[in-house]
């Protein structure tokens, strides 16, 4: 549009917001237009030159109002920038915190106790990097290095901190991360599901492994594991799983030491340890618990572990004939 007076200059003023559609709250468009405006007023007055007088009044308000705007837009630039810089330094800050909360478990895909860790992770939805270890063919040196007492998986490892034993790591994720809790809240509660847990992880670990190495007297070794079994058949009865309504604290040790560690060598020994007829709760909490999906994507293959189970019982036989 040619500019050839005042009235053409606020025509085009006006244009120029209707044609870019600038609403007045934004300020920064506001004053792009502005300076436009100035811009269009200095061609003008340069063009037509008319009433020297007026010219150089013109000139000099369109300079102080040119050098404001401009001002004014740099520092608006520049208050953009800032908060651009401080929203990448807390992207960064985020991605800090993230490493920070960085979870490594050093497992083992048989490992009953390296089970129960993952199961705690996925039901908590807690990222980690899992590296598998094949200990019963050689440790590696992150495995020896980290965990040089006991040399055995479980080894868990958070903001570099390292954390053996999957009782205690198990607290130790249900503390950190408290959604979905897994021990119950209650103190009393809380101490009935360690000491089940003990129980298991003890008790029952070493009569199930001792009926699954014992060839001879079999009968005595299977009656007195599920004497103890027993206890855990009474302990569920009534509920639909050991922690309540959902899956807890004792649901993970149970579950990964015995339905997918113990009776998988049982059946590699064709022992029925826990019929039906005899463990009717217990066999449905197995059931119960096979249905769901985290459990289910941390449990070993069935045929590969018992496998697994009849390697060890050889180890076991081996080095107890050895004087
Ligand atoms: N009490 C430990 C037991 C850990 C454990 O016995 N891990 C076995 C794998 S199932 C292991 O690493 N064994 C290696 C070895 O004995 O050399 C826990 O609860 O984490």
């Amino acid at each position: 549009m040619k500019i050839e007076a005042p009235s053409d200059l606020l025509h085009a003023h006006r244009q120029f917001f209707m044609n870019r559609r600038i609403t007045m709250d934004s300020n920064y468009n506001y004053l792009d237009s502005s300076l436009w405006f100035c811009d269009q007023y200095q061609n003008f007055v340069s063009m037509n030159c008319f009433q020297v007088f007026k010219t150089n009044f013109y000139f000099s308000s369109y300079f102080t109002i040119k050098h404001r705007l401009l001002d004014s837009i740099n520092s608006q630039r520049r208050t953009e920038e800032l908060h651009r810089e401080e929203n990448e330094n807390e992207r960064g800050r985020d991605s800090m915190a993230e490493k920070e909360e960085y979870v490594k478990l050093i497992g083992s895909w048989a490992s009953p106790f390296s089970r129960r860790v993952e199961m705690a992770l996925k039901l908590k939805g807690v990222p980690y990097d899992y590296s598998d270890e094949d200990y019963l063919v050689t440790k590696s040196p992150l495995l020896l290095q980290l965990n040089p007492i006991y040399k055995k998986v479980p080894v868990f490892v958070h903001k570099g901190k390292v954390l053996l034993e999957s009782h205690l790591i198990l607290e130790y994720i249900d503390q950190t991360w408290t959604r979905n809790p897994i021990l119950p809240q209650d103190p009393y509660g809380k101490a009935m599901a360690r000491f089940w847990a003990k129980f298991v992880d003890e008790q029952v670990t070493l009569i199930g492994f001792r009926s699954l190495v014992k060839s001879e007297e079999i009968d005595v070794a299977i009656k007195e594991a599920q004497e103890l079994i027993t206890y855990l058949e009474k302990e569920i009865t009534g509920k639909m799983f050991f922690g309540g309504e959902t899956i807890g604290f004792l649901d993970i040790v149970v579950g990964s030491m015995i339905p997918f560690c113990l009776v998988r060598g049982w059946e590699g020994m064709g022992i029925d340890m826990i019929p039906k007829e005899k463990f009717p709760e217990l066999n449905r909490w197995i059931e119960k618990i096979k249905e769901i999906e985290i459990v289910r994507e941390c449990i070993p293959n069935r045929e590969k572990n018992i496998e697994h189970m009849m390697k060890i019982v050889g180890r076991i036989k081996a080095a107890s004939k050895t004087p």
